[in-house]
């Protein structure tokens, strides 16, 4: 029985009329954008969630409590503030113990999802094994956290700061679905195409979610990655994007920048060098993980709903 759990009006109202519910996390607001976009991104998410037909829940812990599902003066408040924390699978339980404040990582919001009752949660791109993890033994909780928590992640795959090779690699060796939707390779978050195959590809959100269901009536653990190609017109080709990955992720060792400030830091720092080009490819993605996150939130709850 978790006592400092809130469910906002909106939330509790879609619980009792057993509408579909998305999580949606918030780091990528407090970590991911900056201000003033961020704000407009999450309001725009939300909205593109409920054009989808289900209802968002935005996900962050405020003063101890977790909260599924965010106000308006709360969001923005988040969205205005500076050095809160990013909380992952090791802090969220202290945060909220100790009274504090943390917007919410992969990890974080799949294990809110998960405890109140929410099956699918969209977002940009999950965090995973960076460039030169061989040395500096980086690799985001995200991934463990994907063998763990049954909860379905709708993503444009992992950010192409990362070491992609390793991320599908890892997640191959701790048995996650990573299920690409409509095409053969995976997506490279801002561009479509990357040299990887896709070790599953669907079509349709409907057999996305049949593949959920299955995995709960196994008895398997952990959730499934869908790797959702960001829409043609908003991709950023991969040859445009290696420079300057490369000359942020010099600067961020020159900064001498390590842990949990790795990611803030990589994005800010591209958007600077693409004057605000990969800002807005980012902001497209995620509005496609909304819509799709929907689609495949309503069949879930139709399956559910038969059986
Ligand atoms: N993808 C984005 N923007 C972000 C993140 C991912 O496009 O801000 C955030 C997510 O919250 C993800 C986290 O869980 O970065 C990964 O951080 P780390 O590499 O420190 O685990
Ligand atoms: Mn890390």
């Amino acid at each position: 029985m978790i006592t400092n759990l809130a469910f906002s009006p909106e939330i509790d109202a879609a619980r009792a009329e057993s509408r579909s519910i998305v999580a949606l996390e918030s780091t990528i607001i407090t970590h991911g954008m900056p201000w003033p976009r961020n704000l407009e991104v999450a309001h725009a998410v939300q909205n593109e969630v409920r054009a989808g037909g289900a209802v968002p829940a935005t996900i962050a812990v405020i003063e101890g409590t977790l909260h599924i599902g965010l106000s308006d003066k709360a969001l923005e408040h988040l969205a205005r503030s500076e050095g809160i924390a990013k909380l992952s699978r090791a802090d969220l339980a202290a945060a909220m113990a100790t009274g504090g404040n943390g917007a919410t990582t992969v990890a974080a919001t799949m294990i809110a999802a998960r405890v109140a009752g929410i099956e699918v949660f969209a977002t940009g791109g999950i965090g995973g094994v960076h460039l030169g993890a061989e040395e500096s033994f980086d690799i985001s909780a995200d991934l463990r956290e994907l063998a763990e928590t049954s909860v379905t992640v709708v993503a444009s795959g992992a950010k192409a700061i990362l070491d992609l090779a390793k991320t599908w690699e890892t997640l191959e060796t701790l048995g996650v679905p990573v299920i690409c939707m409509g095409q053969d390779r995976l997506p490279a978050f801002w561009s479509r195409d990357s040299p990887y195959p896709a070790p599953l590809r669907m079509d349709d959100p409907g057999e996305i979610a049949r593949a959920h269901v299955m995995r709960g009536a196994l008895g398997l653990p952990g959730g499934q990655l869908v790797a959702n190609p960001i829409p043609e017109a908003n991709q950023i080709a991969m040859k445009d994007l290696s420079q300057v990955i490369e000359t942020a992720r010099e600067e961020a060792r020159r900064d001498g920048i390590v842990g949990k400030a790795v990611t803030p830091y990589m994005l800010a720092r591209i958007f600077d060098l693409t004057n605000g080009r990969s800002l807005e490819a980012n902001i497209a993605l995620v509005m496609n993980n909304a819509r799709l996150g929907a689609s495949i939130a309503q069949e879930i709850d139709a399956i559910r709903l038969a059986g």
